[in-house]
Parts: structure tokens; sequence; C-alpha cells
């Protein structure tokens, strides 16, 4: 077993009967999603999922799942989702590989949210090992990238993976991966991005997970 499904596993043991669980996206994520279809098989767990994205989705459905739409919930039992880079103090980076809009709605619904990694997710700073994904509106793109660089970030629109156009997210907006110097801390870029008009979402998770549980050669340790 890897480290990635060890600490999927331990995060499975969080869930109790009736409870709605978000579903993360992302390589530990599937393993959770895989762990929880075991459970409600093995041991006749109830439990109703509701997912972060359509991969997800297509997933929690395939091992027989019963996924629920955002749009008829408030707020969630438990959220577990991966993360890009876990700071001492919890704050998180996601979004590098998919939409992180419905991840942080899922994050900021959920009255606990565990985030599952290994350890090669540890940073001593946001924006350590990569940049920043910003979601902004497509019209509003040029002008948002303006004020982000006026805080001091720099670069550009994501390229799709084939790299001959952009990346759109399911929601039909672009990604601007942006770096800032290492002087800047996590949570004053946090408030900085969370005031520019035209930004729909970013990658910074302040505040917001509950647990985070790490995988380091099969020993999971949980950080409140
Ligand atoms: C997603 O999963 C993203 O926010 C984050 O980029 C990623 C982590 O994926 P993995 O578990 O494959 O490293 O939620």
């Amino acid at each position: 077993m890897n480290d990635k499904q060890a600490v999927a596993l331990e995060a499975a043991n969080y869930v109790k009967n009736d409870m709605i669980v978000g579903l993360g996206t992302g390589s530990t994520a599937n393993y959770f999603i895989e762990a929880l279809a075991q459970r409600q098989q093995s041991e006749g767990l109830r439990v109703a999922t509701v997912a972060s994205s359509n991969i997800s989705m297509i997933k929690a459905q395939s091992v027989g799942l019963t996924v629920l739409s955002l749009a008829q919930l408030s707020e969630i039992d438990l959220y577990v989702d991966g993360a890009d880079e876990i700071t001492p103090d919890n704050t998180l980076l996601k979004g590098r590989g998919y939409d992180l809009v419905m991840e942080k709605l899922l994050a900021k619904a959920a009255r606990q949210f565990i985030v599952v990694a290994d350890k090669s997710k540890l940073v001593s700073r946001i924006g350590e090992h990569f940049a920043i994904p910003i979601e902004v509106m497509p019209f509003a793109w040029q002008a948002a990238k303006r004020s982000i660089e006026a805080i001091g970030g720099t670069g550009d629109l994501r390229p799709n993976a084939a790299k001959d156009g952009l990346s759109i997210t399911s929601h039909g907006s672009l990604v601007l991966d942006m770096r800032f110097d290492a002087g800047i801390d996590g949570h004053q870029l946090n408030a900085l991005l969370n005031n520019i008009p035209g930004v729909v979402e970013h990658g910074i998770f302040a505040k917001l997970a509950t647990t985070v549980l790490i995988a380091d050669q099969g020993k999971v340790e949980a950080r409140g």
C-alpha cells in the first residue's frame, strides 16, 4: 500500500452512518472514494456524497456511491480532499490540476474538512513549489491580471494540456498561474486576492482545514 492509499483509508474511518461527505479530486481523493465505497459494501455504511468535480462524480458513481448536487445542500458533514502544498499552520494551496471553485465551496460548507496527503506536500510557505492558481472571469482576465501584478504577482494564463490553447474550467473561467515574492505571507495574499474584481476564486485555502492527515512511509499522523 502506498502513502496516498494509507492516508485515504485513515480518512475513510472518520465517516459515520448517514453523513453527507464531500469528495475531493486527485489521486489521493480517488483512493478515498474507493475506501468509502469499500466500507459501504463490506459494512453497509449508509452515506451520500457530493463531488467537487465531474471526474470525482463519475468515479463515485462507478463504485456505487450516491452522488447529490451541491445545489440541494447548504452544509455537509465532512469533506475529504488532497492538496498541492500544506504549510505548518495548515494553510493549503489547491487547484493546480482541477477546478477550485467547488473545492472551496465544499471546504467552507463542511463541518469537518480533512486534508489527505503524503509528506511531499509539506512546505514552509504557500507558493514554495507551485504558482497560485487564480480563476478569473474570461472578460476580466486582463484587468484582473493587472491588479494581481500590482500586488507583486508574475505569471500568465494557464495553457491547456496540449498547449495549443487555454485551460477553461468547467464553469467557463480562465486560470492565471501567478508567482509571488517569497516575502509575501499566505494569509496576506489570501486577503488581497479575495478583493480583486474579476477573480472568481483562488487556490489559497486559509483557516479551512480542521484536520490534516499526513502519511510518511505507511504511518499516518493527524495534525489538528
Ligand atoms: C485537487 O487535488 C487539487 O486541489 C489538488 O491540486 C490535487 C491534489 O492531488 P493529488 O492527491 O493527486 O496530489 O483537489
